[in-house]
């Protein structure tokens, strides 16, 4: 495509960039796909960047990041980091972290040396790198990560080396808040009201097969369900509805007898601090805050 084509059913090309927008009625929904870095910072001022620096990368770094190799349970990223608010999710459950330092696409990662990329199962049923495939985001109560949250924005920096890839983000009700293409090499992010879920997806090859992410961004998380007590809404699902009822009891007890992590909301110091067990004090916890109505 040539720069300053307007295309078919609304795509437009500027300066490189694709993007359809899917404004779904509200005002705040929007694009940014860019190159410059100020309009990037911009959009990640207030938030929260992951540059998944911290995180062990795949095999020390080297060939241990390439395409079809195993990702290594210290590599795999999933919840780690859920108490910034989000969980990762790829074709084969984890997201791979991989180091590109000392190779020559060094300069893939936008904060050294790490980045992020698919995966899927090779033919022993075990997680390997796929850049081929999709990386998501779920947002998560960044206090309690069994919880479900919410945010206003998300974004990453495209691979500089990669392919073009499409953005799309998506409401508590799953549906389609927007989506961009971006090109190799962008910044790629969208602003919309209520972001549960993010998915980044490879669209076509430019300089290589597949593409990675580094510096994810997104907005401020708020739990979707700020009431405590609020767990369900009497499908059972778990799905809160702003009122507190037996059917939350039930749906409480419920998860607690599993003891699932959603059910982890206390430490035992009666302050809604959750310590990763679930306990009778977390039992005892939920049912003040049931009878308090909140
Ligand atoms: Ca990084
Ligand atoms: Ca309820
Ligand atoms: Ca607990």
């Amino acid at each position: 495509m040539k720069n300053g084509v307007i295309g078919s059913s609304g795509t437009w090309v500027v300066g490189g960039f694709v993007g359809t927008a899917m404004l779904a009625g509200i005002g705040l929904a929007q694009p940014l796909v860019t190159l410059d870095p100020v309009q990037a910072a911009a959009f990640q001022a207030g938030g929260v960047v992951l540059g998944f620096d911290a995180l062990p990368p795949n095999g020390g770094g080297g060939a241990q990041g390439a395409t079809g190799v195993v990702i290594q349970p210290p590599s795999r990223l999933t919840n780690q980091l859920a108490s910034q608010g989000v969980v990762f999710s790829s074709a084969a459950g984890p997201v791979g972290v991989v180091s590109v330092q000392g190779l020559p696409n060094q300069g893939d990662a936008r904060s050294p040396f790490n980045i992020i990329g698919g995966s899927s199962l090779n033919a022993q049923s075990l997680p390997a790198l796929d850049y081929l495939q999709y990386i998501e985001l779920r947002f998560v109560d960044p206090r309690q990560s069994g919880r479900p949250g919410t945010t206003d924005r998300v974004g990453a920096w495209n691979d500089p080396s990669g392919s073009q890839i499409r953005l799309s983000v998506f409401g508590a009700d799953g549906a389609l808040l927007g989506s961009t293409l971006a090109n190799q090499a962008y910044f790629v992010g969208y602003r919309a009201v209520g972001i549960a879920r993010a998915r980044f997806e490879w669209v076509a090859n430019q300089s290589a097969a597949g593409f990675s992410l580094d510096d994810v961004s997104f907005g401020p998380v708020a739990p979707r369900c700020p009431c405590l007590s609020d767990v369900d809404d009497g499908t059972g699902t778990g799905a809160c509805d702003g009122g507190v009822t037996i059917d939350d009891l039930l749906y409480y007890l419920s998860i607690f007898e599993q003891g699932t992590i959603a059910a982890d909301i206390d430490d035992g110091s009666g302050t809604g601090t959750p310590d990763g067990g679930v306990t009778i004090d977390d039992l005892l916890y939920f049912l003040q805050r049931l009878e308090e109505g909140c």
